[in-house]
């Protein structure tokens, strides 16, 4: 959104909500490429649908780094042209209920309601039942320790953490994504792996195939071959894959987070087959590979493609430090709570700043300079927490456990080089942070303020 931040779709920030039957269009310059996507950011509408895929092609001659997975020109060229005809695969945790109704029955219960009736590809889906003896052999131990805390609770049907509330898991049978190269004898497809999920963290594979990443929210990286993503919300992974035998190939997200065990699957359809044939996973239902031979995605080897130096040092750094506040589904950073009641009715910020208001959640920043922003779980158990950014990119630089108790990044290196990587770190618009089991952990993220605000 360089030039146009009022486009930035965030009420409260940068615009105020659309009224129902109203309208309000969006306008921006594309000036990134890659795998990116829209979404409703108002409260949990987001649940009820309001999101797509947006890609956006480079310019010829963008450098790619197709060379780096195979030497050979003829397959080089077949990469490109399977970049050029990708194919967004969606990702999103569906409810049958509105996210209004949802948000209200959290309140009235005191907790929130975390479980989704199936995982839907580009739209399509099913809810899968299990039976209550194999939930309770897929149990990890995470989810052992918390039904320990509750005597007599257990995991329904739905697979949730309250009895009385979730119960009654009914099969249904909806549509199938299928996924199909452009040309019947391509060799190569790519695949812009969305992330639009509201709550539930997985695994994402496909049954027989290696997969190369070769972007990670829209931006090319050193291509990893793997056959396992963990992808929690906003996160994108563009990857190609390598089409050598006909078949349908299941293309599983399999969740990891803790409250439910949900899975969900679409097609990938090689050769004209469309019968929906059984194919071999990697991973069982809980994502827990089934040999030793899976290779999941790194993040922390995700090196930015070509090389993107960072500032060494940073002209400014804020803590955000984030808690539970008052109910389990209530958080707050600097112990502001998110969504302030009135925050739909005031001023958008952007046209309004007021740097006193919020308690320090409003950060202000000067152009042109380097931010570290210290993402502290200040209070543990803590789940990790899906962090994103908007209007520039940021970079991944270091974590710990324990209290961030330095005044800069560099006076933390001192102490602790090896946890920090200021020479090739992540590059991301969207990061999961550090769980705070035993302890309280931090992250650091470094970005430049090279996104002007509204007066440029
Ligand atoms: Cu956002």
């Amino acid at each position: 959104m360089k030039g146009t931040p009022w486009s930035d779709g965030v009420p409260g920030v940068t615009q105020q909500p659309i009224e129902p039957y109203g309208s309000f269009t969006y306008k921006f310059k594309a000036t990134q490429y890659g795998s990116y996507w829209y979404h409703a950011h108002f409260r949990g509408q987001i649940e009820d649908g309001l999101y797509g895929p947006i890609v956006i092609h480079p310019r010829p001659g963008d450098p790619k780094p197709f060379h780096l997975i195979s030497d050979d020109p003829e397959t080089i060229h077949a990469l490109e042209e399977a970049e050029r005809n990708v194919v967004p695969l969606v990702i999103a945790d569906f409810t049958h209920i509105t996210s209004s109704a949802k948000w209200d029955m959290s309140v009235a219960a005191g907790v929130e309601d975390s479980c989704y009736d199936s995982i839907l590809f580009n739209g399509k889906g099913s809810v899968q039942c299990l039976p209550a003896d194999e939930i309770t052999s897929l149990l990890n131990e995470g989810q052992k320790g918390l039904l320990a805390i509750a005597p007599g609770s257990s995991f329904t049907d739905k697979a949730a953490l309250l009895p009385g509330t979730f119960e009654g898991c009914e099969e249904t049978k909806g549509q199938v994504e299928v996924i199909k190269p452009s040309c019947e004898d391509d060799e190569w497809i790519a695949i812009d792996i969305v992330g639009a999920i509201n709550f539930v963290t997985g695994v994402v594979s496909i049954d027989e195939h290696d997969m190369w990443v070769y972007a990670m929210d829209g931006s090319y990286i050193e291509p990893q071959k793997v056959q396992a993503i963990v992808v929690a919300n906003g996160d994108r992974y563009s990857v190609l894959v390598k089409l050598e035998k006909a078949g349908d190939f299941k293309i599983r997200m399999n969740a990891v987070s803790a409250p439910q065990m949900i899975s969900g699957h679409a097609i990938l359809s090689v050769g004209g087959a469309s019968g929906y044939g059984d194919s071999d996973p990697y991973v069982n239902y809980v994502g827990v590979p089934l040999t030793k031979d899976v290779v999941f995605f790194n993040q922390n080897t995700a090196f930015p493609y070509p090389p993107d130096p960072i500032s060494p040092t940073a002209d400014a750094l804020f803590h955000l430090s984030m808690k539970i506040d008052g109910a389990s589904y209530l958080w707050a950073l600097n112990s502001s709570r998110l969504m302030p009641i009135d925050l739909d009715a005031g001023q958008p910020v952007l046209f309004n700043p007021d740097f006193d208001e919020h308690n320090n959640i409003t950060l202000s920043t000067k152009f042109n300079t380097w931010v570290d922003l210290v993402f502290f779980a200040s209070v543990f158990p803590q789940p990790p927490h899906p962090i994103h950014k908007h209007g520039t990119k940021m970079y991944q630089i270091g974590s710990g456990t324990g209290p961030f108790k330095w005044d800069s990044v560099e006076e933390a290196i001192k102490e602790i080089p090896d946890q920090f990587n200021l020479v090739n770190p992540p590059r991301r618009d969207a990061f999961t942070s550090l769980p705070a089991t035993d302890d309280v952990t931090w992250v650091v993220v470094r970005y430049h303020a090279s996104n002007p605000g509204r007066d440029r």
